[in-house]
């Protein structure tokens, strides 16, 4: 029993240092009221998509504005196509997402909540 504890305290004490390395990439989420854009971004995984969310049926349509790592300031538009319906606007596959925001359609300039980085 002595020889357990032993042990089990010294694997403790060999993971300790790595329980404290933070998060290097992960899902980040843009919020404006209801609507929100997220990316697939997860621990070691790169954020290669990306989603859109209408959550407010107010008839102003939610869509985000993205950049990719391969080009640069290009901003990239994806809507939820069918507004606060259920389902969210997918972007495609592509190179890794380096920033986003939700912005929601209404007149005049459009709202939008603040750039997040995968
Ligand atoms: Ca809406
Ligand atoms: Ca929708």
């Amino acid at each position: 029993m002595v020889r357990l504890i032993q042990r089990v305290a010294i694997l403790g004490a060999l993971l300790l240092p790595f329980s404290f390395v933070p998060m290097v990439a992960g899902a980040v989420t843009s919020y404006y009221g209801s609507n929100y854009s997220y990316d697939y971004g997860t621990g070691a995984d790169y954020a290669h998509w990306l989603g859109v969310h209408d959550g407010e049926s107010d008839n102003n349509g939610a869509y985000a504005i993205y950049r990719r790592t391969s080009t640069g300031s290009t901003d990239y538009r994806l809507d939820d196509p069918n507004g606060s319906a259920a389902g969210d606007g997918n972007s495609p596959y592509g190179s890794r997402i380096s920033q986003h925001h939700v912005c929601e359609s209404q007149v005049g300039p459009d709202p939008c909540g603040i750039y997040v980085y995968p």
